[in-house]
């Protein structure tokens, strides 16, 4: 059956589901806040994981065998039919039925197949959208604007009016360091235009037109692999080994002790130790000749380990940026959309201004930075490619929006986070020795294993059981699920943990 045709019957399905709900509506009520969630299953989510071949199955090691015909595919896992997966379950090639908690690493936003993104895509007022890529950038469909103030600047950062779309999370980030760039000598000219020697000295890859500047980032950073975020990123050396890297700050990320709330003055400690060094390694720079011109983090190194900081760490970094008069950019790749538990996880910070600059991609569905408006090119063509993101990703970012007010996805996010951190600090208290480190700021939660050996086997042990989930760091298991996640899934993951770790004993 061709997938169009799948969206055909989902539709219809769709459409007597709709009165079945309305009959009898499934609800999870919300009590940690005011605000009343309401998540909508989707239809044909299957009520438990289903293993029935060692994952991956022979069907995945056929295509495996005929994808690594064409390229290297050591990276891949297993083979996927996505017609068949359903909300916060993804089915493979071999029919194994497994509990999404890791969401093709955190960016699938409303679980798989979600009608409102299947209906989304048969609106005959849309299709222009999927069909027509447009060089975004010069030749905008007539909706453009309206399309951007329905959807990013709807759940903008607080304190941010003005929005640049982009592909991939790399690519943003790239292009928000550019801005950070461009911010930077263009208030260093004061109004003037760049001087002839600029002009020309740039062609060639030479000062003055190419200044010798950089961007403060943080050991155990992950920003994307093309060259220019890459220079930001310092979590695993597969990623950097080979490529020519500027000399660029590279400041400790603090390594605090969880829970965040025993270890106050000592995580205070580590803070200040980091805060510290931010503050020489800007001056050493700019001694040397090689001014910083912004800092960019994570509000949770995700890659890199889901580490942690606290609110004091992040308002010291703002007044640093503040001091130095130079940019502040938070990387939402991984955090932003409401899986915090705030639909921008730089939100619990309390920061006295907002950032110059946020990132983000994944869930959002499109990539692009939030920025302040000093941050914006005085000229076209500065922030530029064909596409410069992708009209019909933000027409289903549009329904995702829709999806994510309309059920009070956001607060879904803080209740279900607690529930999965209480959870897992639960888990580290009936295993002690075998797991530690249970943290987490909303639903982005992780736990630590004593060493990568058994986090890997750990890992494989819930595959089996039908639980996905990722890793991240060396010794880290990462839960990133779907933002239409409820108890009963948390349930079921803590159901197969808890035998898994039992085994482990
Ligand atoms: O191995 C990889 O390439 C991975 S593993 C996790 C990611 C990439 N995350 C992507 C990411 C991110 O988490 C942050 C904070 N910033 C930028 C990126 C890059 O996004 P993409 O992969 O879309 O280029």
């Amino acid at each position: 059956m061709s997938s169009l045709q799948n969206v055909g019957r989902s539709l219809a399905r769709c459409a007597a589901q709709n009165v079945a709900r309305r009959r009898n509506i499934q609800s999870v009520r919300c009590q940690s806040t005011a605000a009343s969630v309401n998540v909508q299953p989707v239809e044909d989510e299957p009520a438990a994981p289903m293993v029935k071949t060692p994952i991956p199955g022979p069907r995945s090691k056929e295509l495996l065998k005929d994808l690594e015909s064409i390229q290297n595919s050591e990276a891949v896992q297993f083979f996927v039919d996505y017609d068949r997966s359903h909300g916060n379950y993804i089915t493979d090639v071999d029919d194994n039925v497994l509990l999404d908690l890791y969401t093709q690493i955190a960016s699938i936003p409303i679980g798989y197949n979600h009608p409102n993104l299947l209906a989304a895509m048969q609106k005959p007022e849309n299709l222009g959208h999927f069909i027509n890529r447009p060089a975004l950038a010069v030749f905008p469909p007539k909706d453009w604007a309206e399309k951007l103030r329905n959807t990013l600047l709807t759940v903008a950062p607080p304190g941010m009016a003005e929005v640049q779309t982009m592909a991939c999370g790399a690519c943003s980030v790239e292009h928000a360091q550019k801005a950070l760039f461009i911010e930077y000598k263009a208030r260093q000219r004061g109004g003037a235009p760049p001087t002839e020697e600029e002009l020309t000295s740039c062609l060639m890859n030479q000062a003055p037109g190419n200044p010798d500047l950089s961007i403060l980032s943080f050991k155990g950073a992950f920003h994307g692999r093309t060259m220019g975020a890459l220079a930001l990123t310092h979590s695993k050396a597969i990623h950097k080994l080979d490529f020519p890297a500027p000399d660029w700050p590279t400041a400790s990320f603090p390594q605090l002790r969880y829970p965040l709330e025993d270890f106050v003055q000592e995580n205070r400690a580590e803070e200040d130790r980091c805060l510290a060094e931010v503050r020489d390694l800007i001056e050493k720079y700019q001694k040397k000749g090689r001014s910083v011109v912004g800092i960019c983090v994570e509000p949770i190194q995700c890659e890199g380990g889901d580490n942690h900081a606290t609110a004091y760490f992040f308002q010291g970094l703002q007044d640093i940026a503040r001091e130095n008069t130079i940019g502040l950019m938070f990387d939402e790749v991984q955090t932003g959309c409401a899986a915090s538990g705030k639909f921008w996880a730089h939100e619990h910070w309390n920061l006295r201004e907002p950032p110059d600059i946020v990132s983000f991609a994944k869930k959002m569905l499109t990539g692009g930075f939030y920025y302040r408006q000093n941050y914006r090119p005085q000229q076209g063509f500065r922030i530029f490619n064909t596409w410069v993101g992708d009209p019909a990703k933000v027409t289903l970012l549009e329904e995702v929006v829709k999806v994510i007010q309309s059920q009070n996805l956001v607060a879904n996010m803080a209740n279900l986070g607690a529930y999965l951190q209480q959870g897992l600090k639960d888990a580290q208290t009936k295993f002690p020795g075998v797991v530690k480190n249970a943290r987490g700021l909303g639903t982005l939660c992780s736990i630590d294993f004593n060493n990568s050996a058994t986090r890997d086997k750990a890992l494989l042990a819930l595959r089996g059981k039908g639980i996905h989930v990722g890793s991240c760091g060396d010794v880290s298991i990462r839960l990133r699920p779907t933002l239409i996640f409820q108890k009963k899934h948390a349930d079921l993951f803590f159901d197969c943990f808890d035998s898994v770790l039992s085994s482990f004993k």
